[in-house]
C-alpha cells in the first residue's frame, strides 16, 4: 500500500521561503600539485572521511576516484559510454562520446592519442588520468555504493583538472535529483603546460546534487592544442556520500531537500514570486497533475470542498490563484498519513 505524507503548509502550499545559504566553493590553480593541495584537502574536510569501497551509504564522509588502479604498470583502460566500474564507490559516468580513457603504461598522460600530450598534461595523483573520448562533456550519476540500481544523491563534488589555460573552457554544472541547475562554475585555469586546476563545490542547507556535468576544456582529445583549442584532462574526482534519493522530497527551483522518511510523493513550494498557476509531479516516472494529486490528498482525508471563485490571501501574505482544499479546514493535523492509490 502507497502512503502520501499530507503536510499542511507544505503540502501543495506556498510558504515562506527557506534561507539558502551559498555553496561552499573550494577552488585552486597554479603549475603543480602542491599549487592545489591546500585546497583539495579543505574539500576533503568539508565532506569528511574517505568511505573507499564500502558497500551501502555511509552516515556521512566522501568518496574518491583518482583512476590509479593497476599502477605504472597498467595499460590503457577504455570504457564504453556508460562507466559503471566505479559503482561500488556510488558513481556512474556516462557521456555522448565514445565512450572513456583511462591513461596507461607506456605513456601515462595520453601520448597513444597524440605524442604532444605527455608535454601537456600531467597527473595530480600519479600516475594515471581520465578523460571521455570523442568529446569534453561528461556527466558523474550517483548510487547507492555497490548497487547500481538505488540512484542516489550527493552534498558535494570536485575534481580535478590538467592544463586549463582557459579561464572559460572548463566548469562543472551541478543539478538536483529533478534536474533544476542548482549552481556552476568554470575552473581556475593556470598560465603553462601540466598545470593542476581543482575546484570542489558542497552544499551544506540540505541541497541534493544528483548529477554533475564536467565541460573538461573546450574539445576532444587527438588535435595539437592551439590558443583557442583548450585541450585538458582529468584526476581525482572527490564526492559526498551517495545517499539514496528515494523518498527525497526535492524543491523543484531549489533542489532543497526538505523531509526524507518513506514518502510516494510530496509536493513542495518555496516562494514563488507570483501566485502559483500550476504545478508538476513526477510519480513512479509518469507525470500528475500537482493540483489533482492535492485534490486527491485531500479527498482521502474527507476534507475536498469546491474552491471558492478567485484568489485567496495565503498565510505570510502569500497568495495563489486556486486555494488549496487543505487551507479551508484550519484543524487539519499538520502531519497526517493516508492510503494513496496512484
Ligand atoms: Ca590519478
Ligand atoms: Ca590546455
Amino acid at each position: 500500500m502507497r502512503y502520501v505524507q499530507i503536510m499542511f503548509g507544505v503540502f501543495c502550499l506556498a510558504s515562506a521561503g527557506a534561507a539558502w545559504a551559498g555553496p561552499v566553493v573550494r577552488e585552486a590553480s597554479g603549475p603543480t600539485a602542491a599549487s592545489i593541495q591546500a585546497a583539495v584537502d579543505r574539500f576533503r574536510a568539508d565532506l569528511g572521511p574517505n568511505n573507499g569501497v564500502v558497500p551501502g551509504s555511509q552516515p556521512g564522509g566522501r568518496r574518491e576516484i583518482n583512476w590509479d588502479g593497476g599502477g605504472a604498470a597498467a595499460a590503457p583502460t577504455f570504457d564504453g559510454p556508460v562507466l559503471t566500474r566505479f559503482v561500488p564507490r556510488g558513481a556512474r559516468i556516462v557521456t555522448f562520446g565514445t565512450g572513456f580513457e583511462t591513461s596507461g603504461a607506456p605513456s601515462a598522460e595520453f601520448d597513444d592519442i597524440n605524442p604532444s600530450y605527455s608535454a601537456q598534461f600531467a597527473p595530480f595523483s600519479p600516475p594515471r588520468l581520465f578523460i571521455a573520448t570523442g568529446t569534453n562533456v561528461l556527466d558523474v550519476l550517483f548510487n547507492v555504493p555497490g548497487n547500481g540500481t538505488i540512484a542516489a544523491g550527493v552534498t558535494g563534488f570536485g575534481a580535478v583538472f590538467t592544463d586549463v589555460d582557459s579561464d572559460t573552457s572548463t566548469r562543472l554544472q551541478f543539478f538536483a535529483p529533478d534536474g533544476a541547475l542548482l549552481f556552476e562554475r568554470f575552473v581556475p585555469a593556470a598560465a603553462g603546460n601540466e598545470t593542476q586546476s581543482f575546484l570542489g563545490v558542497s552544499f551544506d542547507s540540505g541541497e541534493i546534487v544528483g548529477r554533475v556535468r564536467i565541460v573538461s576544456g573546450n574539445a576532444a582529445l587527438g588535435p595539437d592544442e592551439t590558443d583557442a583549442r583548450d585541450l585538458v584532462a582529468m584526476d581525482d574526482f572527490i564526492y559526498g556520500e551517495p545517499v539514496s534519493t528515494a523518498g527525497v522530497v526535492i524543491s523543484p527551483d531549489s533542489g532543497a531537500a526538505f523531509q526524507i522518511g518513506s514518502f510516494d510523493l510530496v509536493i513542495g513550494v518555496e516562494a514563488p514570486p507570483a501566485p502559483l498557476t500550476g504545478g508538476r509531479v513526477i510519480f513512479d516516472g509518469r507525470e500528475r497533475n500537482a493540483k489533482r494529486s492535492c485534490w486527491a490528498g485531500a479527498r482521502r482525508l474527507g476534507l475536498a470542498q469546491p474552491p471558492p471563485a478567485g484568489p485567496l490571501s495565503m498565510p505570510g501574505g502569500l497568495r495563489q490563484t486556486r486555494p488549496s482544499p487543505l487551507l479551508e479546514h484550519p484543524t487539519v493535523p499538520r502531519q497526517r498519513s493516508v492510503p494513496f492509490a496512484p
